[in-house]
Protein backbone atom coordinates (compact mmCIF):
# COMPACT_ATOMS: atom_id res chain seq x y z
CA UNK A 1 0.00 0.00 0.00
CA UNK A 2 1.65 3.48 -0.25
CA UNK A 3 2.12 6.16 2.06
CA UNK A 4 -0.77 8.25 0.35
CA UNK A 5 -3.64 5.26 0.61
CA UNK A 6 -2.18 4.37 4.05
CA UNK A 7 -2.43 8.07 5.08
CA UNK A 8 -6.05 8.55 3.73
CA UNK A 9 -6.97 5.33 5.24
CA UNK A 10 -6.27 6.82 8.50
CA UNK A 11 -8.18 10.01 7.90
CA UNK A 12 -11.44 8.00 6.87
CA UNK A 13 -11.39 6.21 10.23
CA UNK A 14 -10.56 9.11 11.81
CA UNK A 15 -13.22 11.21 10.66
CA UNK A 16 -15.73 8.29 10.85
CA UNK A 17 -14.88 8.46 14.39
CA UNK A 18 -15.24 11.67 15.15
CA UNK A 19 -18.73 12.33 12.62
CA UNK A 20 -19.86 9.13 15.12
CA UNK A 21 -19.24 11.14 18.06
CA UNK A 22 -20.60 14.53 17.00
CA UNK A 23 -23.62 12.88 15.62
CA UNK A 24 -24.68 10.69 18.53
CA UNK A 25 -27.95 8.59 17.89
CA UNK A 26 -30.73 9.81 20.30
CA UNK A 27 -33.93 7.94 21.28
CA UNK A 28 -37.63 8.61 20.80
CA UNK A 29 -39.55 10.89 18.15
CA UNK A 30 -36.73 12.76 16.07
CA UNK A 31 -34.39 9.66 16.22
CA UNK A 32 -35.54 8.77 12.44
CA UNK A 33 -34.05 12.28 11.52
CA UNK A 34 -30.37 11.51 13.04
CA UNK A 35 -30.75 7.87 12.16
CA UNK A 36 -30.53 9.49 8.77
CA UNK A 37 -28.51 12.51 9.11
CA UNK A 38 -25.52 9.42 10.64
CA UNK A 39 -26.40 6.82 7.43
CA UNK A 40 -25.88 9.76 5.44
CA UNK A 41 -22.51 10.58 7.22
CA UNK A 42 -21.27 6.86 7.80
CA UNK A 43 -21.53 5.04 4.49
CA UNK A 44 -18.22 5.26 3.37
CA UNK A 45 -16.79 7.57 0.48
CA UNK A 46 -13.30 8.85 -0.02
CA UNK A 47 -13.42 11.47 2.53
CA UNK A 48 -11.12 13.98 0.34
CA UNK A 49 -12.48 16.93 1.64
CA UNK A 50 -11.57 15.89 5.20
CA UNK A 51 -7.86 15.02 3.89
CA UNK A 52 -7.30 18.18 2.70
CA UNK A 53 -8.21 19.94 6.08
CA UNK A 54 -6.30 17.49 7.37
CA UNK A 55 -3.26 17.84 5.26
CA UNK A 56 -3.26 21.48 5.46
CA UNK A 57 -3.24 22.06 8.85
CA UNK A 58 -0.73 19.71 9.02
CA UNK A 59 1.58 21.79 7.44
CA UNK A 60 1.12 24.59 9.91
CA UNK A 61 1.16 21.92 13.04
CA UNK A 62 -2.38 22.72 14.22
CA UNK A 63 -3.46 20.49 16.79
CA UNK A 64 -5.87 17.58 14.83
CA UNK A 65 -8.45 17.49 17.40
CA UNK A 66 -9.15 21.07 15.79
CA UNK A 67 -8.59 20.15 12.14
CA UNK A 68 -10.96 17.06 12.76
CA UNK A 69 -14.02 18.96 13.69
CA UNK A 70 -13.00 21.53 10.79
CA UNK A 71 -12.75 17.90 8.43
CA UNK A 72 -16.62 16.44 10.53
CA UNK A 73 -18.05 19.58 9.66
CA UNK A 74 -17.50 19.89 5.51
CA UNK A 75 -18.10 16.15 5.26
CA UNK A 76 -21.16 16.89 6.95
CA UNK A 77 -21.86 19.56 4.10
CA UNK A 78 -20.95 17.33 1.53
CA UNK A 79 -23.21 14.45 2.83
CA UNK A 80 -25.74 16.51 2.53
CA UNK A 81 -25.34 17.84 -1.24
CA UNK A 82 -24.90 14.23 -1.76
CA UNK A 83 -28.40 13.31 0.31
CA UNK A 84 -30.33 16.28 -1.85
CA UNK A 85 -28.69 15.85 -4.95
CA UNK A 86 -29.91 12.00 -5.10
CA UNK A 87 -33.73 13.07 -4.46
CA UNK A 88 -36.26 12.40 -7.27
CA UNK A 89 -36.40 16.20 -7.72
CA UNK A 90 -32.51 16.59 -8.52
CA UNK A 91 -30.44 13.51 -9.94
CA UNK A 92 -33.03 11.06 -9.06
CA UNK A 93 -30.03 8.84 -7.72
CA UNK A 94 -31.25 5.17 -6.18
CA UNK A 95 -27.48 4.43 -5.48
CA UNK A 96 -24.59 6.04 -3.10
CA UNK A 97 -21.35 4.90 -2.20
CA UNK A 98 -22.27 1.14 -2.37
CA UNK A 99 -25.86 1.38 -1.01
CA UNK A 100 -29.41 2.80 -1.16
CA UNK A 101 -28.94 6.70 -1.18
CA UNK A 102 -31.04 8.25 1.44
CA UNK A 103 -34.54 8.89 0.45
CA UNK A 104 -34.79 5.12 -0.72
CA UNK A 105 -33.33 3.42 2.78
CA UNK A 106 -35.62 6.16 4.96
CA UNK A 107 -38.40 8.40 2.38
CA UNK A 108 -37.99 11.67 0.94
CA UNK A 109 -38.85 13.57 3.26
CA UNK A 110 -36.31 11.97 6.02
CA UNK A 111 -33.89 12.70 3.58
CA UNK A 112 -34.60 16.21 2.99
CA UNK A 113 -34.71 16.92 6.54
CA UNK A 114 -31.29 14.79 7.17
CA UNK A 115 -29.79 16.94 4.75
CA UNK A 116 -30.59 20.09 6.52
CA UNK A 117 -29.84 18.48 9.78
CA UNK A 118 -26.24 18.21 8.44
CA UNK A 119 -26.17 21.53 6.89
CA UNK A 120 -26.84 22.94 9.96
CA UNK A 121 -24.81 20.49 12.17
CA UNK A 122 -21.63 21.39 10.19
CA UNK A 123 -21.94 25.32 11.57
CA UNK A 124 -22.64 24.16 15.03
CA UNK A 125 -19.61 22.01 15.33
CA UNK A 126 -17.14 25.24 13.67
CA UNK A 127 -18.69 27.43 16.44
CA UNK A 128 -17.62 25.17 19.06
CA UNK A 129 -14.90 26.41 20.97
CA UNK A 130 -13.12 23.12 20.77
CA UNK A 131 -12.53 24.27 17.38
CA UNK A 132 -10.64 26.86 18.42
CA UNK A 133 -10.51 28.94 21.65
CA UNK A 134 -10.29 32.55 19.34
CA UNK A 135 -14.29 33.52 18.56
CA UNK A 136 -12.65 35.14 15.24
CA UNK A 137 -11.03 32.12 13.90
CA UNK A 138 -14.62 29.93 14.21
CA UNK A 139 -16.05 33.11 12.70
CA UNK A 140 -14.10 33.27 9.70
CA UNK A 141 -14.53 29.34 9.42
CA UNK A 142 -18.07 29.85 9.95
CA UNK A 143 -18.36 32.42 6.99
CA UNK A 144 -15.89 31.13 4.79
CA UNK A 145 -17.88 27.07 4.70
CA UNK A 146 -21.19 29.71 4.48
CA UNK A 147 -19.90 31.05 1.21
CA UNK A 148 -18.73 27.83 -0.30
CA UNK A 149 -22.20 26.21 0.77
CA UNK A 150 -24.63 28.67 -0.16
CA UNK A 151 -25.94 30.61 -3.37
CA UNK A 152 -22.46 31.89 -3.98
CA UNK A 153 -20.97 28.68 -3.84
CA UNK A 154 -22.13 25.29 -4.02
CA UNK A 155 -26.34 26.16 -4.39
CA UNK A 156 -25.43 28.43 -7.16
CA UNK A 157 -23.22 26.23 -8.58
CA UNK A 158 -26.46 23.29 -8.67
CA UNK A 159 -28.95 26.17 -9.17
CA UNK A 160 -26.92 26.77 -12.78
CA UNK A 161 -26.58 23.34 -13.81
CA UNK A 162 -30.32 21.93 -13.33
CA UNK A 163 -31.42 25.30 -15.03
CA UNK A 164 -29.13 24.45 -17.73
CA UNK A 165 -30.32 20.80 -17.99
CA UNK A 166 -33.89 21.50 -17.51
CA UNK A 167 -33.82 24.55 -20.18
CA UNK A 168 -31.55 22.40 -23.04
CA UNK A 169 -28.98 25.54 -22.43
CA UNK A 170 -25.73 25.06 -24.24
CA UNK A 171 -22.76 25.44 -21.98
CA UNK A 172 -19.39 26.10 -23.75
CA UNK A 173 -16.11 25.51 -21.44
CA UNK A 174 -16.05 28.59 -19.86
CA UNK A 175 -19.44 28.34 -18.42
CA UNK A 176 -18.88 24.59 -17.50
CA UNK A 177 -15.60 25.63 -15.49
CA UNK A 178 -17.62 28.31 -13.68
CA UNK A 179 -20.80 25.89 -12.96
CA UNK A 180 -17.64 23.33 -11.55
CA UNK A 181 -15.98 26.22 -9.75
CA UNK A 182 -19.66 26.95 -7.97
CA UNK A 183 -20.45 23.28 -7.16
CA UNK A 184 -17.68 21.46 -6.42
CA UNK A 185 -14.66 23.50 -6.68
CA UNK A 186 -15.80 26.14 -3.64
CA UNK A 187 -16.15 23.41 -0.85
CA UNK A 188 -12.66 21.95 -2.21
CA UNK A 189 -11.40 25.80 -1.87
CA UNK A 190 -12.89 25.55 2.08
CA UNK A 191 -11.10 22.50 2.57
CA UNK A 192 -7.81 22.95 1.37
CA UNK A 193 -7.26 26.52 2.88
CA UNK A 194 -9.49 25.91 6.58
CA UNK A 195 -5.94 24.51 7.93
CA UNK A 196 -4.43 27.95 6.78
CA UNK A 197 -7.52 29.61 8.49
CA UNK A 198 -6.79 27.67 11.89
CA UNK A 199 -2.92 28.20 11.72
CA UNK A 200 -3.65 32.03 10.97
CA UNK A 201 -1.43 31.57 8.47
CA UNK A 202 0.52 34.74 6.03
CA UNK A 203 -1.46 35.77 2.92
CA UNK A 204 1.10 33.88 0.20
CA UNK A 205 0.88 30.64 2.01
CA UNK A 206 -3.68 30.90 2.22
CA UNK A 207 -2.90 32.22 -1.80
CA UNK A 208 -1.03 29.62 -2.45
CA UNK A 209 -3.57 26.46 -1.26
CA UNK A 210 -6.69 28.60 -2.54
CA UNK A 211 -4.34 28.20 -6.30
CA UNK A 212 -3.76 24.60 -5.14
CA UNK A 213 -7.69 23.96 -4.51
CA UNK A 214 -8.66 25.80 -7.66
CA UNK A 215 -6.72 23.68 -10.35
CA UNK A 216 -7.72 20.38 -7.83
CA UNK A 217 -11.32 21.20 -8.03
CA UNK A 218 -11.72 21.19 -11.85
CA UNK A 219 -9.04 18.31 -12.42
CA UNK A 220 -11.67 16.08 -9.67
CA UNK A 221 -14.70 17.56 -11.73
CA UNK A 222 -13.04 16.41 -15.17
CA UNK A 223 -11.69 12.92 -13.56
CA UNK A 224 -15.68 13.23 -12.14
CA UNK A 225 -16.70 13.44 -16.03
CA UNK A 226 -14.69 10.67 -17.07
CA UNK A 227 -15.32 8.10 -14.27
CA UNK A 228 -19.13 8.77 -15.61
CA UNK A 229 -18.56 7.73 -19.27
CA UNK A 230 -15.84 5.24 -18.66
CA UNK A 231 -15.85 3.92 -14.66
CA UNK A 232 -16.95 0.68 -13.51
CA UNK A 233 -20.54 1.19 -11.28
CA UNK A 234 -19.63 -1.55 -8.99
CA UNK A 235 -16.33 -0.06 -8.32
CA UNK A 236 -17.56 3.38 -8.14
CA UNK A 237 -20.91 2.03 -6.05
CA UNK A 238 -23.17 4.05 -8.09
CA UNK A 239 -24.58 4.20 -11.82
CA UNK A 240 -22.42 5.37 -15.00
CA UNK A 241 -24.10 6.91 -18.04
CA UNK A 242 -26.19 9.15 -16.26
CA UNK A 243 -24.38 12.68 -16.71
CA UNK A 244 -24.88 11.72 -20.44
CA UNK A 245 -28.44 10.35 -20.15
CA UNK A 246 -29.57 13.77 -18.27
CA UNK A 247 -27.95 15.61 -21.24
CA UNK A 248 -25.67 17.34 -18.95
CA UNK A 249 -23.24 19.68 -20.18
CA UNK A 250 -19.32 17.81 -19.13
CA UNK A 251 -15.83 18.56 -20.01
CA UNK A 252 -15.61 14.94 -21.87
CA UNK A 253 -18.41 16.27 -24.09
CA UNK A 254 -16.13 19.85 -24.48
CA UNK A 255 -12.99 18.44 -25.13
CA UNK A 256 -13.06 14.44 -25.57
CA UNK A 257 -12.19 11.69 -23.40
CA UNK A 258 -8.26 12.04 -24.42
CA UNK A 259 -9.02 15.78 -24.21
CA UNK A 260 -10.63 15.37 -20.80
CA UNK A 261 -7.77 12.76 -19.64
CA UNK A 262 -5.14 15.60 -20.66
CA UNK A 263 -6.20 18.61 -19.05
CA UNK A 264 -6.72 16.95 -16.01
CA UNK A 265 -3.57 15.68 -15.63
CA UNK A 266 -1.84 19.49 -16.46
CA UNK A 267 -4.02 21.12 -13.90
CA UNK A 268 -3.36 18.12 -11.31
CA UNK A 269 0.44 19.08 -12.05
CA UNK A 270 -0.32 22.92 -11.78
CA UNK A 271 -2.25 22.01 -8.55
CA UNK A 272 1.27 20.61 -6.95
CA UNK A 273 3.02 23.19 -8.29
CA UNK A 274 1.35 26.27 -6.49
CA UNK A 275 2.94 24.45 -3.01
CA UNK A 276 5.88 25.51 -3.51
CA UNK A 277 6.24 27.77 -0.55
CA UNK A 278 5.45 25.03 1.57
CA UNK A 279 8.32 22.84 0.52
CA UNK A 280 8.23 18.77 1.18
CA UNK A 281 5.49 19.56 4.19
CA UNK A 282 2.98 19.40 1.27
CA UNK A 283 4.03 16.21 -0.30
CA UNK A 284 0.51 14.49 0.54
CA UNK A 285 -1.54 17.08 -0.92
CA UNK A 286 1.00 17.34 -4.27
CA UNK A 287 0.06 13.54 -4.00
CA UNK A 288 -3.48 13.72 -3.68
CA UNK A 289 -3.65 16.19 -6.51
CA UNK A 290 -2.16 12.75 -8.72
CA UNK A 291 -4.71 10.54 -6.99
CA UNK A 292 -7.94 12.69 -7.66
CA UNK A 293 -6.75 12.53 -11.64
CA UNK A 294 -5.91 8.67 -11.37
CA UNK A 295 -9.04 7.74 -9.15
CA UNK A 296 -11.70 5.08 -9.82
CA UNK A 297 -13.67 5.55 -7.56
C1 LIG B 1 -27.95 19.53 -3.53
C2 LIG B 1 -27.18 21.85 -2.87
C3 LIG B 1 -26.92 20.59 -3.55
C4 LIG B 1 -25.77 20.45 -4.18
C5 LIG B 1 -25.35 19.23 -4.81
C6 LIG B 1 -21.98 18.27 -4.85
C7 LIG B 1 -23.27 18.25 -5.54
C8 LIG B 1 -24.06 19.49 -5.49
C9 LIG B 1 -23.78 17.17 -6.13
C10 LIG B 1 -23.11 15.88 -6.20
C11 LIG B 1 -23.28 15.34 -7.57
C12 LIG B 1 -22.02 14.99 -8.17
C13 LIG B 1 -21.83 13.57 -8.52
C14 LIG B 1 -21.10 15.93 -8.36
C15 LIG B 1 -19.82 15.64 -8.97
C16 LIG B 1 -18.66 15.77 -8.04
C17 LIG B 1 -18.90 15.14 -6.72
C18 LIG B 1 -19.23 16.07 -5.62
C19 LIG B 1 -18.80 13.82 -6.58
C20 LIG B 1 -18.96 13.13 -5.30
O1 LIG B 1 -17.89 13.43 -4.46
P1 LIG B 1 -16.83 12.31 -4.05
O2 LIG B 1 -16.33 11.58 -5.26
O3 LIG B 1 -17.76 11.34 -3.22
O4 LIG B 1 -15.78 12.95 -3.19
P2 LIG B 1 -17.43 10.42 -1.96
O5 LIG B 1 -18.58 9.43 -1.91
O6 LIG B 1 -16.09 9.77 -2.16
O7 LIG B 1 -17.45 11.33 -0.76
Amino acid sequence: MSALSRQMEQTAAATQAALDRLLPQVEGPRGRVVEAMRYACLGGGKRLRPFLVLQSAAIFDVPEQRALRAAAAVEMVHCYSLAHDDLPAMDDSDLRRGRPSVHKAFDEATAILAGDGLLTEAFAVLAHPETHPEGAVRAELVARLAAAAGAAGMVGGQMIDIAAEHHGVHLGQDDVAELQRLKTGAIIGFAATAGAVLAGARPDQEAALEAFARDLGLAFQIADDLLDIAGDAAELGKPVGQDAAAGKATFVDLLGVEGARSRAGELADSAAESLAVFCERADPLREVARFVVERRT
